[in-house]
């Protein structure tokens, strides 16, 4: 059990829920000398900078936007006095990607990774009908003990310089909403649902947690207000007659209102949206409701000019927008889980999600031998380090399941991207996160994690994991590009037929494939990097797809172009978007609009 509730902060009648948005200070900790400094009483400087937003691309200077190490946040908060009684937290949405929190100089908290939600609780120095400074400390270093993985490297001149083993820029600091909340002492901590379908009618068994022994009651609201369901008890059913069921981009929405009650009043009241759906895995078929579906649309990442990893609601509204005008029905929520407002988007607009945790950069390369000077290969999940990692890793999972699994969108749980998986140590490492996660899912989702161009049907020792299969594959991108096209399609369908003859009687699902693709070349006939290229590479790619019956869904590499760490294969960032980073679409969006509006929801069915 998690110390801390990991429910969305709200107002009810009896909680509030403050969004702490706008300026706060800001300072860099060039020399690492704010602890022993007393930051945490105030941090130096009149900086400031908005928050939510990753702190690197509003500045001129290079060595901010490169800086590697602590970043101080510092903000004031007033309390109201007839809050008291309640609990006062500071819930961040995250920090990335460590932080430690104080409040009025006392430190609170401290969490460990990126993505996900913590709460410092302030109840018992808080400053009633007073402000309360609020300083956070946080740390953007990467290291192969936590996800995702990387290091930091000193550079000649003294500077500290992060080296990801992973494709995206090191977007950090406060770059989800922080919450100033009010919770009753004796509150509702967790919910669990999970559905059944009985012919017109459906059943939600539950079982809520609370922190105290009040009795607890539930009540569902259908879409127009009317009561569709009561129950009482920490634990029950909840009976809807003539369920109205969510289903792909077209969602139907309860609402579910929880109520810790005493004889006299309400000690707690919570709510949130909630969809009738099942899902689940049957032979190849991934059934939504009973009904197969085949997946179409995006890898994706929280990127944006100006704001990088920073919640940006306006592009998010945009992005569904998109998503929606090219026929598009699911993402996945590459390399990390998304702010939660994003899944209650997803929600309302009948989006499924493919949930990752931000297990991204597990692999073997050049940059982390571990033992590079005996020039002997260590493989990745045999190093020393590896328990610390793990157990990094099954807390990301435990985090995301339990912030995320009331999500009627979420369908899926990606436990990670491209990791390392031809070398046995792989395999006790992937069975811990695997059978952890099934612990964890009520729902018991189906669980996968994209495998990388190498993990093979004749190399990779980890697919029997995985409920879906998802592959990354580039075939005619990093493997035969341009004119050497053909070989590509025949590499390609080798290894496709190299899966069919193993018969794993699973879904295929391609996570990633795609071509970088500069919005400003044109070139007949075409070249690699030109739109007329990623055409030509999609055409072949979509014909592999369509002639094996086990594949079922396609998610391009990527829903936008997105910041990426500077080098020479990548053009400021990575092209393969299929709208530019600013949403605009480059010809490529046209030809997936057709051939996703054509496919029907359940194509091979
Ligand atoms: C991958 C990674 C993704 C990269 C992509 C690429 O396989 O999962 O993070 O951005 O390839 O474009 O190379």
């Amino acid at each position: 059990m998690l110390e801390y509730s990991m429910l969305y902060p709200r107002t009810t009648p009896s909680r509030r829920a403050i969004a702490m948005n706008g300026m706060w200070k800001f300072h860099l900790d060039e020399k690492g000398e704010g602890e022993q400094s007393g930051w945490n009483d105030g941090i130096p400087g009149d900086d400031m900078i908005p928050v939510p937003a990753s702190f690197q691309d509003f500045y001129t200077d290079k060595d901010i936007r490169e800086f590697a190490g602590d970043v101080w946040y510092e903000t004031e908060i007033f309390v109201p006095g007839e809050w008291e009684g309640k609990a006062i937290w500071l819930r961040f949405g995250a920090a990335t990607h460590r932080a430690a929190v104080y409040v009025n100089g006392m430190k609170l908290a401290e969490h460990e990774g990126g993505f996900l939600p913590f709460v410092a609780d302030m109840t018992e120095i808080v400053r009633y009908n007073a402000n309360n400074k609020v300083v956070v400390r946080v740390n953007n270093e990467l290291t192969e003990t936590n996800i995702p993985c990387g290091k930091t490297i000193t550079l000649a001149d003294g500077k500290k310089m992060n080296k990801p083993y992973f494709d995206f820029f090191n977007y950090s600091g406060l770059q989800r909403t922080v919450h100033l909340m009010a919770v009753p002492k004796e509150a509702v901590y967790d919910f669990d649902l999970t559905y059944k379908l009985c012919g017109a009618d459906a059943e939600i068994t539950y079982s809520v947690k609370t922190t105290g022994e009040h009795p607890v009651s539930l009540t569902l609201y259908d879409a127009e207000g009317g009561i569709a369901a009561q129950a009482e008890g920490h634990e029950g059913v909840l009976h809807v007659h003539d369920a109205h069921l969510w289903q792909v981009r077209n969602a139907y929405l309860y609402r579910l209102v929880i109520q810790i009650t005493d004889d006299t009043q309400i000690v707690d009241e919570y709510e949130q949206e909630i969809g009738i759906r099942t899902v689940e895995v049957k032979d190849t078929q991934i059934l939504l409701n009973g009904s197969p579906v085949y997946l179409r649309g995006f890898g994706k990442h929280e990127d944006s000019d100006v704001v990088g990893r920073g919640f940006n609601i306006g592009v998010m509204k945009r992005d569904f927008e998109l998503m929606k005008w090219i026929g598009a029905n699911s993402f996945r929520t590459s390399h990390y889980p998304y702010s939660e407002e994003i899944y209650q988007m997803a929600d309302r607009e009948g989006f499924l999600i493919i949930d990752e945790v931000p297990a991204v950069g597990l692999f073997e390369s050049m940059m982390n031998f571990a033992e590079a000077s005996t020039g002997k290969k260590t493989a990745f999940f045999e190093k020393e380090t590896t328990p610390v990692l793990l157990k990094a890793h099954l807390k990301a999972v435990e985090e995301m399941i339990i912030r995320d699994k009331n999500h009627p969108c979420v369908v899926a749980w990606s436990l990670l991207n491209e990791p390392e998986t031809t070398n046995e140590a792989a395999v006790p490492y992937f069975k811990e996160i695997f059978d952890r996660a099934l612990e964890l899912d009520p729902q018991k989702r189906p669980r996968t994690f994209a495998l990388i161009m190498n993990s093979r049907p004749d190399t990779c020792r980890c697919y029997q994991f995985s409920d879906i299969v998802a592959l990354n594959r580039y075939y005619g991108w990093y493997v035969s590009g341009g004119y050497e096209i053909a070989d590509a399609e025949m590499m390609f369908r080798k290894e496709m037929d190299g899966w069919a003859a193993l018969n794993l009687n699973k879904p295929f699902i391609f996570t990633e494939y795609g071509a970088d693709t500069l919005g400003s070349e044109h070139k007949l006939p075409s070249v690699m990097w030109s739109q007329e290229y990623q055409d030509e590479y999609l055409k072949m790619t979509h014909g592999v797809f369509d002639a094996y019956d086990f594949v079922k869904g396609e998610q391009i590499w990527n829903f936008a172009d997105f910041q990426t760490t500077e080098g020479i294969l990548r053009v400021n960032g990575n092209k393969k978007g299929v709208f530019t980073r600013q949403r605009q679409p480059k010809d490529v969006a046209y030809l997936l609009k057709d051939r996703w509006e054509s496919l029907p929801l359940d194509y091979k069915k």
